[in-house]
């Protein structure tokens, strides 16, 4: 069975659409889902959203045994969890880390990921474009 491509969604992206439009854009979770679910074809791919850090701990886990390929948006958990950073580095496959925004260019706050330090690569400040083509890359990079 073709292993799973895991898009892992963290706090707050449930209320894409009409959280900050000015810096997310108005795309919603479940649009950004369908064009995920488009671009992986006939790869099949989880997508998920929790507001709690362990929860994603968990599913990452669950991708460590049974997942080919993980794409996270770790929201604000990107800057403080060590408990994601800690569980992406026990994956074998490519990790992508995304962000709807350009970190980069936020507040301080935002500037410095610990989970850039688990992943393979990060796509930021695409929008929510940055979802399909970070599962497009992912199939590619897969070879699936
Ligand atoms: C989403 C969040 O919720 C913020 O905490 C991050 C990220 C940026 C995003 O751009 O997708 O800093």
């Amino acid at each position: 069975m073709t292993k799973q491509i895991y898009v892992l969604n963290g706090p707050n992206l449930n209320r894409l659409g009409k959280r900050e439009p000015e810096i997310y854009g108005t795309t919603t979770l479940a649009e950004i889902e369908a064009a995920c679910r488009k671009a992986a074809g006939r790869v099949p791919l989880e997508f998920r959203q929790s507001n709690a850090e362990s929860q994603l701990v968990d599913w990452i886990h669950e991708a460590i045994d049974g997942g080919a390929g993980i794409i996270i948006n770790p929201a604000g958990l990107s800057f403080t969890s060590v408990p994601i950073m800690d569980a992406l580095k026990m994956f074998d496959g490519p990790v992508f880390e995304l962000h709807i925004s350009n970190i980069h260019r936020r507040d301080a706050v935002y500037q410095h990921s610990l989970v850039s330090k688990a992943a393979t690569a990060v796509i930021a400040g695409l929008g929510a474009d940055g979802y399909a083509t970070a599962v497009e890359a992912m199939v590619r990079r897969l070879k699936i």
